[in-house]
């Protein structure tokens, strides 16, 4: 999760150091925008100029301030990379059973977040 500060634009720059070091790791990103409640100094177009240059595909702009959009930015981030792993998810009642397709289902360990 790459976090800068709307109210700094130098902290998106700041940011490149870890695109890089995500992209080494093959990790899935996501782009953060914090404190949307506070004047942005920062345009959308420098954000969409910086994700194209970084293939980013994903960005929000949060509040930790009105919590805008904070648990999406997780959920996003969680389901992308669970995605990446191969996984195969199902939402069933509110939770999110997670099954690895490879194994027969009655020896499969599942992981469940609620
Ligand atoms: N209005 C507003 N203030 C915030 C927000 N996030 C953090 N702050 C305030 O920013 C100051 C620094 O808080 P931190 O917890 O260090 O937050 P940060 O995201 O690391 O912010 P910086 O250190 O300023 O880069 C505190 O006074 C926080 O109350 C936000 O989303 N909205
Ligand atoms: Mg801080």
């Amino acid at each position: 999760m790459l976090v800068f500060s709307l109210t700094d634009a130098d902290t998106l720059y700041y940011c490149e150091g870890y695109v890089e070091s995500a992209k080494r790791a093959n990790a899935e990103m996501v782009l953060v925008g914090s404190k949307n409640d506070l004047p942005s100094t920062i345009s959308d177009e420098q954000v969409n100029e910086f994700m194209e240059k970084h293939n980013i595909r994903k960005y929000y702009k949060t509040s930790a301030n009105t919590k805008e959009n904070v648990d999406n930015a997780f959920e996003y981030l969680i389901y992308r990379s669970l995605y990446k792993m191969h996984k195969h998810i199902q939402v069933w009642s509110g939770v999110t059973q997670v099954c690895d397709e490879r194994k027969p289902a009655r020896v499969q360990k599942k992981c469940l977040l609620m």
